[in-house]
């Protein structure tokens, strides 16, 4: 189906929706996004994300054209304009066409791009039975390098990541940091269930800090589930009586296998089942 695309203050129909071969979010992946999710043609968390846009483009020195309630109201005319139910948001910001070379002075008009289209889920067995994951020999961005906190055009690091999961035969793959520890996967941020407390690693562990991630602390914390941000290797996750990823794509979906390890009994477990139920309710609702 042909998409009504945001570009620059316009609605273009998505043949026309084009950016310079001299732009350096393509020369250079040089720039932000961000990808949302809509429910009944609501979007979710829709400030949480404008939020994370605007620190991750001030983060690299990149000046969004646009006030942050300007771009929320373009979002939601782009998803009206598209008759989007439950769909997927992609939001985008580059540097803009400058010349080769690396200087961002050249680039004189960052590129605002706002795609609005049906969301491909995964396959629903993954999220009744669970699916089964890998540990990647590719780290986590180191903090000191790109930020793991700036979503950025540049992700490399994570598609390298994901291939080598997906050479395993598996759809996530988890990224361990520059310390060793547990970060997150790569797309998707993860979760453990140990003694009845949910822990996570903290966003020091450097993580992307995702707003499917902070709204199910937020619902855990509401059931009276205490939740612990703490360092984790994966150590810990072998040994955890229960495995879940989060993510706008994933939403929340069980983990039943780590590098070929069954978590628990093998099944997704009673926290991830109520966490996973409950989310469902409250974007929908
Ligand atoms: N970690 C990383 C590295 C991510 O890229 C998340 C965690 C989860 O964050 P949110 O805010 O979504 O809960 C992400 C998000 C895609 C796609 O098209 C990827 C993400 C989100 C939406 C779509 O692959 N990554």
């Amino acid at each position: 189906m042909s998409r009504q695309v945001y570009v620059n203050g316009k609605l273009v129909p998505q043949a026309e929706a084009t950016v310079s071969v001299f732009d350096h979010g393509l020369l250079y992946g040089d720039g932000v996004f961000e990808g949302l999710r809509s429910y009944g043609g609501k979007v979710f968390r829709l400030t949480e994300h404008i939020d994370r846009l605007y620190d991750s483009a001030k983060a690299i020195w990149l000046d969004i054209p646009l006030a942050r309630t300007t771009m929320a109201d373009a979002v939601n005319e782009t998803v009206k304009a598209n008759g989007i139910g439950d769909g997927y948001i992609r939001l985008i910001v580059t540097r803009g066409a400058g010349s080769l070379g690396l200087d961002p002075r050249k680039c004189a008009n960052p590129q605002v791009i706002i795609i609005a289209d049906s969301i491909a889920l995964y396959p629903p067995e993954f999220y009744e039975h669970g699916m089964e994951i890998i540990t990647s020999s590719v780290i986590r961005n180191h903090p000191a390098a790109v930020s793991p906190r700036i979503k950025s055009l540049n992700y490399l690091n994570n598609i390298l990541a994901k291939i080598e999961g997906i050479k395993a035969g598996c759809i996530e793959a988890l990224m361990l940091n520059h310390k060793g520890e547990v970060a997150e996967c790569t797309g998707d941020n993860i979760f453990l269930v140990r003694k009845g407390v949910l822990q996570t690693p903290p966003l020091d562990a450097g993580i992307l800090e995702g707003v499917t991630r902070d709204f199910v602390i937020e619902l855990a914390q509401a059931t009276g589930i205490t939740v612990k941000e703490m360092p984790l290797t994966k150590h810990d996750v072998y040994i955890a009586d229960e495995c879940f990823l989060t993510g706008t794509a994933a939403e929340v979906i069980p983990v039943v296998r780590v590098d070929a390890r069954i978590i628990g009994d093998g099944k997704p477990g009673p926290v991830t089942q109520s966490l996973k139920s409950k989310f469902s309710e409250a974007v929908r609702s």
